[in-house]
């Protein structure tokens, strides 16, 4: 019996650890910049499994693309107040553009 409850315990333990591992980081777009925890950032590193999601924060469209062989997409363009997000299943660098605004740029580190 002590054996059955082991291997419970166990399993609910490692569930935890997995569960622990993947974050949610949101990253903001605001001022034509990208801002995390109120400041502004060109460099950002997430461990691998995180889930990215950029949340609008202006008057006006923005949108979020990636041309890294990490992991390629463009999400669209989109108004204020909305997100669109990525997840990141492998370890590597990406580069986050705007399509709408050149000068947004952000240097991702997938640990
Ligand atoms: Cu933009």
């Amino acid at each position: 019996m002590n054996n059955y409850f082991s291997i419970i315990i166990g399993t609910c333990a490692l569930l935890a650890a997995i569960g622990a591992q993947a974050a949610d980081v949101t990253i903001m777009q605001k001022d034509k910049s990208f801002v995390v925890n109120g400041k502004q950032v060109e460099k950002l590193t997430i461990k691998k499994g995180d889930t990215v999601h950029f949340k609008n924060q202006d008057p006006f469209f923005h949108n979020i693309f990636s041309l890294s062989e990490l992991k390629t997409f463009d999400l669209g363009s989109y108004p204020a107040g909305e997100s669109r997000s990525v997840t990141y299943t492998k370890a590597g660098k990406a580069e986050i553009e705007c399509a709408i605004h050149p000068q947004m740029y952000l240097e991702l580190e997938v640990k």
